[in-house]
């Protein structure tokens, strides 16, 4: 990653960074400190949490405009479903070379992490230390064999809620598909029984009720992202509206 020559230091780019590991991020901050010189940067450094089995990072993190509130709102466009185990199935499919579905106790079976994480909405109100668990997103990708011309995934939910991401952002360590959230099952007004959680954008990105994910070459706009909002949402650059 370049860093150094370029004085239009990207936040994401730090953040990504947070993930190398800490000595290594402290050096090229260093490295960088006279060109950033921000007290924000020295303030992500401290704030990101990086571990083994919690790989949530940003957890503390208000963005710009943001104001922090106790508990998570419920907020969604119609009815919440009905969950079945017995018949619930998440599906995977498109630029794959193995297509497959998966029930609920498969699902369970999978390697599980717990990230800690901050969830923002775009109306303002952003929740701070979510404890998620989950899979991580990329451990689909990797049961999928996704395709090397694949770049999008199309996330459908159900009642035709969908929104899609670039592989780049959902291959990060705190985007899950969680079933759980603060020692419980996730509730089913929080996307019970499973959601996407991307904790860098903001929350209409972290589709509740999953169904199928769709592996593409082409993007397509999910479900706020045709209706104004941005595409790429980043919470933390006030990334708010389609441009
Ligand atoms: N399926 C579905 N997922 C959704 C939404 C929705 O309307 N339908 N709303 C999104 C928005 S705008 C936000 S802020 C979060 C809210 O999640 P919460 O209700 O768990 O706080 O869910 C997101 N996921
Ligand atoms: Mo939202």
């Amino acid at each position: 990653m370049e860093v150094g020559s370029n004085s239009k230091i990207n936040l994401e780019t730090l953040i990504d960074l947070s993930k190398v590991n800490r000595r290594r991020f402290l050096k090229v901050l260093i490295g960088i400190g006279a060109l950033v010189g921000s007290a924000a940067s020295i303030g992500y450094y401290f704030m990101g949490t990086v571990g083994k089995k919690v790989v949530g990072e940003m957890a503390q993190m208000l963005p710009p405009g943001q104001y922090a509130i106790d508990r998570l709102r419920v907020l969604h466009e119609g009815p919440i479903p009905e969950f079945d185990e017995k018949t619930w199935t998440l599906e995977v499919y498109g630029l794959v070379k193995n297509s497959f579905a998966l029930n609920y106790e498969e699902l369970k079976n999978l390697p599980e992490v717990t990230s800690i994480s901050a969830f923002h909405c775009v109306t303002g109100w952003s929740k701070l230390e979510n404890k998620w668990k989950g899979i991580q997103f990329r451990t689909i990708m990797e049961m999928a064999n996704v395709s090397e011309n694949a770049q999008f995934a199309t996330i459908e939910s159900e009642y035709d809620y969908t929104t899609s991401l670039t592989l780049k952002d959902l291959s990060r360590d705190d985007v899950l598909l969680a079933y759980g959230l603060d020692d419980e099952e996730l509730p089913p007004q929080h996307g019970g029984p499973l959601r996407l959680v991307v904790p860098q954008k903001y929350g209409y990105k972290s589709a509740k009720w999953v169904r199928k994910i769709k592996f593409t070459e082409k993007q397509e706009l999910g479900y706020w992202e045709s209706r104004g909002y941005s595409n790429t949402a980043s919470a933390l650059l006030d990334d708010r509206y389609a441009k």
